[in-house]
């Protein structure tokens, strides 16, 4: 079987990851900037300053992409590129880089598939309480306009917002990321609401446009399996995807909050401030959204903790679903199994887990339209004789690769898959050294580009639209 026809294969960035130049051209501050400039936050004190150039070499790197056969790229817009100070006047220049890009990818009929908020928020707005603020949601409504009506007439697939879990739980339970703090679940989950409400009305304003394109947003995917038959155990796992699936998924799919999390923080006053209008808002937007992107790198083995409560982890790997974990009520932990097989950063390798989830998302939420909006291994590829053989990553992909097409057969909606990432690129806590890429970038070298050997793997894979596998 052939991947059908309309099935996109795609690859991934992050503007924050890829662009670099976070001074130029009238870019503001993002938080990142500040943040990873504080001691001791991000691996070996790496940041995006340079990352890997993408902003200067865009045009190289787009050529690579075609020279793939790459059908969609998805890359993030920069906010403070477009609107330095959060709100307010537009920078010209940033349009034109996006304008530019957007450009580059469709000469060569690549597809743009477009993030808005890939985590690089303005820095006036994070001083301002960040994602805690209401006044951030109309921000972020302002800059979608923004971009919709300057990139709309050629980009017709939009996300909203890449993994709300990671910079919310990271932003204000583990402190990983901006603005770094540590157990505060009221604001935790404040964020959360903000970010869905910003969704929401932003989705309408799209639809408002009439654009005729399709908008939806990114999510983790990481279904939580109990690790035994023991009933503790399976309440564990059933807790877990009820705090990390379905309050992420309901109310973009179901416009609603799911119950069970809603009685327990009342019960905690963990309930965010929000109004009845803002609830019926949530539940108005739910038809609009167009597809749901998926995030996928590993699932959750899962136990019930019964440690006491402080032993819970704070550390920067908590919410990833990586073993090791404690969450951050307390009421389970993640753990690493004996038959199962993990990347050198313990991140289990499980194409089952991600077609078991897969069944899962079809059976509560029906038909929804999928894409995988990333999907791939960090890994430190060797090197041999000048080549980078990756043939790990070559088997990562072509697994999962095989799991989306048995989905696809079971008649389950998913329309494409982006690898992350397109080309090695900065992780946010784990610097240069975990490379994603299919392009490897010497950053010695002035940032010379060179294809893996993944580079020729994955432009057989779209050239014969996935017979082989
Ligand atoms: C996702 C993010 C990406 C990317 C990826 C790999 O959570 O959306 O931006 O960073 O994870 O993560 P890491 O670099 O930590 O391995």
């Amino acid at each position: 079987m052939k991947f059908p026809k309309d099935f996109l294969f795609g690859a991934a960035s992050a503007s924050y990851q890829v662009e670099g130049a976070w001074n130029e051209d009238g870019k503001g501050l993002s938080n990142w900037d500040v943040f990873s400039k504080l001691p001791g936050k991000t691996f070996e004190g790496t940041n995006g300053d340079i990352a890997v150039d993408h902003y200067h070499r865009y045009v190289e790197d787009i050529g690579l992409m075609a020279e793939m056969g790459l059908e969609s790229y998805r890359f993030s817009i920069s906010w403070p590129r477009i609107i330095p100070n959060g709100q307010g006047e537009v920078n010209e220049k940033g349009i034109e880089f996006y304008n530019n890009l957007i450009n580059e990818c469709l000469k060569h009929g690549i597809v743009p598939f477009v993030t808005l908020y890939h985590w690089d928020l303005p820095q006036v707005l994070e001083e301002a309480g960040g994602w805690t603020n209401k006044n951030t949601v109309e921000a972020f409504v302002e800059y979608a306009r923004v971009c919709f009506e300057a990139f709309g007439d050629r980009v017709k697939h939009w996300i909203t917002f890449n993994e709300t879990v990671v910079f919310c739980a990271h932003g204000y339970l583990a402190g990983a990321h901006p603005p770094g703090i540590v157990n505060d679940p009221k604001k935790y989950f404040q964020a959360t609401h903000n970010v869905f409400l910003a969704h929401g009305r932003a989705i309408k304003e799209y639809k408002r446009l009439n654009q005729y394109g399709e908008i939806g947003i990114t999510h983790v995917f990481s279904p939580a399996f109990s690790i035994d038959d023991n009933k503790d155990n399976i309440w564990a796992a059933d807790h877990s995807n009820e705090f990390e699936l379905n309050w992420y998924y309901d109310p973009i799919l179901k416009g609603k909050y799911p119950e069970y999390v809603v009685d327990i923080i009342e019960k905690n006053g963990w309930t965010p401030d929000w109004t009845a209008s803002e609830l019926n808002e949530i539940a108005e937007a739910a038809p609009l959204n167009d597809f749901i992107g998926l995030n996928y790198y590993q699932p959750k083995r899962v136990a019930k903790n019964t440690a006491s409560a402080d032993s819970v982890a704070t550390g920067r790997e908590k919410s990833t679903g990586a073993p090791g974990n404690v969450s951050f009520d307390g009421a389970y932990k993640t753990v690493m199994m004996e038959d199962k097989v993990y990347t050198k950063w313990g991140w289990e390798i499980s194409p089952e887990g991600f077609l078991q989830g897969l069944r899962m998302l079809k059976e509560r939420y029906g038909d929804i339209k999928l894409y995988i909006t990333e999907n791939g291994l960090g890994d430190e590829d060797p090197i041999i004789q000048g080549e980078i053989v990756d043939v790990p990553r070559i088997n990562y992909i072509k697994e999962h690769l095989k799991a989306v097409k048995t989905a696809i057969g079971e008649g389950i909606n998913l329309k494409g898959y982006y690898a992350w990432s397109v080309i090695d690129l900065l992780s946010w806590l784990n610097g240069y050294k975990k490379q994603y890429g299919f392009i490897y970038v010497d950053h010695k070298n002035n940032y010379n580009r060179k294809k893996k050997l993944s580079f020729y793997w994955y432009k057989h894979i779209i050239e014969t639209r996935g017979e082989e596998l």
